[in-house]
């Protein structure tokens, strides 16, 4: 079958529009990707017809709208192969879930003297909370290297691990770099030694089918807000045993089975880790966004994505001037680049001038900029409604800019 990207770039509203009168292309989807009408309309009719608080209340709207959310929680386990609806946990983003595992999960068994192993492309949301847990335990995070490919060591992260470590996250695809972690191996290897290892979704989610079952992995995170869903929204998979001998979050209402003023107790899960009124609508929402990749399918958006990216690829490597960051053999769908003499700001700015939206900069994750040793990439990815015409026109623009930097 063939893949009908136009009728996909007819679901996106946005991409329809012009800036600085040249017709929109959306090339910062790393950073956050366009909602479809399904999506938009989800959020506009719960609003319009379903919308009440959840979990508390006997009248139609409440249940209604409880089993709209609850519905999500289905469809993300089906989504990712999860066990059970107990294993998800709705959180703000990627970000709110790695600190929830630090601070409940990493409180509660990692001590002096204990090790936390990330790697070297890691973003911040998965450097920043192990470095605040270090310093609250007088623990230490260990970093896995990388090569100039942008790919991880593996026998060094290997090496890594150690009888101190009681804990592995890794990112599974790098939002810097693009490249895919080989992690089903690299779960294997901390499980050998009974270590429990988290994954940083946030990239790969929109573009890898992930299956938590196979990859065998313990904790899987990720942000709705890449995933065609509204940003606010996000998920915090856990192995229910793990989640069940964690120390709740936050306190207050919707995570507590009893209050008394001398103690309470807490609800079971996945409610013990949601206190408080959530983010109900885009939850929903995630919902629907979901429904909407799986009509599509995964794995026709895995081969689509792939194409463009070797078509990019492609293109940029006859560029002169330009340096592609990060080369790994496993890849998606992002193309981090520099040019010779043009900062990656500057290449920001002017490709906007003609209607083309990258991202410049670290990317949050400045220890990567470092060992590459560049101050920042310009940085081109693609999503399920990107064609080669963009890119052709992403291209012709970096081509002029280099012609007129260099005049
Ligand atoms: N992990 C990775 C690999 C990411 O790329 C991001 C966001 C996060 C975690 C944090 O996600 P959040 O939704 O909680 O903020 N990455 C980017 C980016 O590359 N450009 O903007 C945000």
């Amino acid at each position: 079958m063939t893949y009908p990207i136009e009728k996909i770039r007819a679901d996106f509203p946005i991409l329809a529009q012009k800036i600085r009168n040249k017709p929109l292309i959306y090339l910062d989807n790393a950073a956050s990707s366009q909602k479809p009408n399904q999506v938009i309309d989800c959020i506009s009719n719960f609003y319009r017809e379903d919308y009440a608080n959840i979990h508390r209340g006997v009248h139609t709207l409440s249940q209604r709208a409880t089993d709209k959310y609850e519905q999500t929680r289905n469809k993300v386990k089906d989504f990712i192969n999860a066990d059970s609806g107990k294993e998800i946990i709705f959180v703000r983003g990627a970000t709110e879930a790695i600190n929830l595992i630090a601070q409940t999960f990493g409180l509660a068994n990692i001590n002096v003297g204990d090790e936390i192993l990330i790697t070297a492309m890691e973003h911040h949301s998965n450097i920043v909370p192990w470095q605040m847990l270090c310093k609250q335990k007088g623990a230490i995070l260990k970093v896995a290297p990388i090569n100039q490919q942008g790919e991880l060591i593996y026998d060094k992260f290997k090496a890594l691990i150690s009888d101190k470590t009681k804990l592995v996250a890794v990112v599974h695809m790098s939002n810097a770099l693009g490249s895919i972690n080989p992690v089903k191996k690299m779960i294997a290897a901390a499980h050998a030694k009974n270590i429990p290892v988290l994954l940083d979704g946030a990239q790969a989610i929109p573009h890898i089918s992930v299956d938590v079952q196979d990859l065998d992995c313990d904790f899987y995170v990720f942000s709705g807000h890449k995933l065609y869903a509204p940003s606010g929204v996000g998920v915090l998979y856990g192995k229910q045993a793990l989640l069940e001998a964690m120390p709740a979050y936050q306190g207050g209402g919707d995570m507590i089975r009893t209050v008394t003023f001398e103690k309470s107790t807490y609800a079971g899960l996945p409610h013990k880790f949601e206190a408080g009124t959530p983010n109900i609508t885009d939850t929903v929402a995630l919902g629907a966004a979901i429904d909407y990749i799986n009509n599509i399918g995964m794995d026709a958006i895995a081969i689509y994505e792939n194409e463009l990216l070797v078509y990019a690829t492609e293109k940029a490597r006859q560029i002169n001037g330009l340096t592609i960051i990060g080369d790994a053999a496993e890849k998606g769908a992002i193309l981090s680049f520099t040019l010779d003499r043009i900062h990656p700001h500057d290449i920001g700015t002017m490709l906007d001038s003609v209607g083309i939206a990258i991202r410049a900069g670290h990317h949050c994750a400045m220890p990567v900029m470092d060992f590459f040793n560049v101050p920042a990439t310009a940085r081109a990815s693609f999503a399920i409604y990107n064609t080669t015409a963009e890119i052709d026109l992403l291209m012709e623009a970096i081509q002029e800019l280099i012609t007129i930097f260099n005049a």
